[in-house]
């Protein structure tokens, strides 16, 4: 697999994809195996539990939100490229330029000017420029990330934005139409920037947090156990995440905020204010339908698949395993080639996710440390191997592991140890 993707890409330099192809430069990391994720839109997969939630979310603003004729307020979109630039991935977002998020240890770079967009957030710019005041966007989004329940480097998102004109935001309030302004020359605190009013920012703070509340009361009822946390994005201020509980265990299902007026200007709007979302699709699944884990998602198994073909979107299925198989835990260890600085974890994680798929469960750093004498660093990783549908004999473990040892060595150039 691995030398198919050095042959094909370093002889070529160019990766075809769709008909377009790419120059391959010295930001280029994706990899053969992400590329095989575009186009399977899982959220637009008939009875697949994201496809269910898309459908219910879409419902929820469909009913909540009217304009004045008795239509939809939001527009959806679910079907946007995603390749993208870095302008719409972090310049319009006001991303900066130093910002830990645009590292190659974390995006999916095609080359220095395209990557696999790593957030629904990339496409406010070009929604907002188009004139669109109330939209919804689900997509799939790629990201460098840790391996674990649920951390997957493909996922969703849904992103919701909401813009108002002064009329529309103070409109609740006869009294006060006239007499409060959205704008003004001031400062920015904690609760608003500097060219909003601290007024408008409240109210569009309350319609953001009372619309995802409305939104997660729909789908999981009264008594879900929520929370608010402050949070920091670059494209909004002020910024929060919520969070619910799952397992006994806090998990963050979405950030949001007011829009950083800049972006708005970069978009030709200037008389407007409003909020954005973005939601993990399969976090809100897991808790919805009781998926303990994010790769089931990806399960082509009629046992999984099967449990989700409900002629009602809003029937309350809660996932039973088709079994549990046993988990088989296999370390290995290494010495790097260089210093451990040059060294990423997630440059391993990728490999692993390539060599060996999805009979990795879960991949986790145990050890570290560095050898005075032999003046080399190593490094300790626990792989957990479990399939899904059956039990992996030792056998079956020893060879895929034995392949991750191989490709590290060949790829990542360290030395087992
Ligand atoms: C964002 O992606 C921002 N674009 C969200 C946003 C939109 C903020 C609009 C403000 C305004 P974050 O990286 O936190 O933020 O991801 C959003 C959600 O995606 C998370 O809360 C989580 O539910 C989900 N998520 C993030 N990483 C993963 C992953 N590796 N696997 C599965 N879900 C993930
Ligand atoms: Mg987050």
């Amino acid at each position: 697999y691995h030398c198919f993707f050095k042959r094909k890409y370093s002889n070529s330099n160019q990766i075809f994809i769709n008909g377009k192809s790419y120059e391959v430069d010295s930001w280029t990391n994706v990899t053969p195996k992400i590329i095989s994720y575009i186009g399977k839109n899982l959220h637009l997969q008939k009875s697949h539990p994201l496809s269910l939630l898309r459908e219910r979310i879409t419902n929820f603003f469909y009913f909540h939100y009217k304009n004045n004729r008795g239509n939809p307020l939001f527009s959806v979109y679910d079907n946007l490229y995603p390749i993208v630039t870095v302008e719409q991935n972090f310049d319009n977002l006001l991303v900066p330029e130093d910002h830990v998020s645009r590292n190659k240890s974390d995006c999916y770079y095609l080359n220095s000017k395209y990557l696999l967009r790593g957030h629904s957030s990339a496409h406010e710019n070009e929604l907002i420029q188009s004139g669109l005041d109330n939209f919804l966007i689900f997509s799939d989004v790629y990201r460098r990330d840790q391996i674990d329940s649920s951390h997957y480097p493909v996922f969703h998102q849904v992103e919701g934005v909401r813009l108002f004109l002064r009329h529309e935001l103070f409109s609740l309030n006869p009294d006060a139409e006239g007499s409060i302004d959205v704008f003004e020359k001031g400062v920015r605190t904690e609760t608003k920037q500097e060219v909003h009013t601290y007024d408008a920012a409240r109210v569009v703070e309350y319609s953001l947090k009372s619309s995802l509340t409305a939104l997660v009361r729909h789908l999981f009822g009264q008594n879900a156990e929520v929370r608010w946390v402050d949070a920091y994005f670059p494209f909004t201020h002020p910024s929060f995440e919520l969070e619910m509980k799952f397992n006994g265990e806090w998990m963050e299902l979405l950030g949001c905020g007011v829009l950083e007026h800049q972006t708005l200007v970069k978009a030709g709007v200037e008389d407007k204010i409003g909020w954005a979302f973005g939601i993990g699709l399969e976090r809100l699944a897991m808790i919805l339908y009781n998926i303990p884990d994010i790769r089931l998602f990806w399960s082509t198994d009629p046992g999984f698949l099967n449990q989700f073909n409900v002629s009602d979107i809003n029937t309350n299925v809660k996932y039973k395993p088709i079994s549990i198989y046993p988990p088989c835990p296999n370390d290995i260890s290494f010495w790097l080639p260089g210093n451990a600085d040059e060294f990423s974890d997630n440059d391993f994680y990728d490999l692993v996710r390539t060599v060996a798929g999805d009979v990795v469960e879960q991949v986790n750093l145990v050890d570290k440390f560095y050898h005075p004498k032999k003046k080399l660093y190593s490094r300790t990783y626990r792989i957990v191997y479990r399939h899904m549908e059956k039990t992996l004999t030792q056998e079956e473990v020893n060879k895929v592991h034995r392949l991750v040892e191989e490709a590290a060595e060949r790829s990542l150039e360290v030395k087992i140890r």
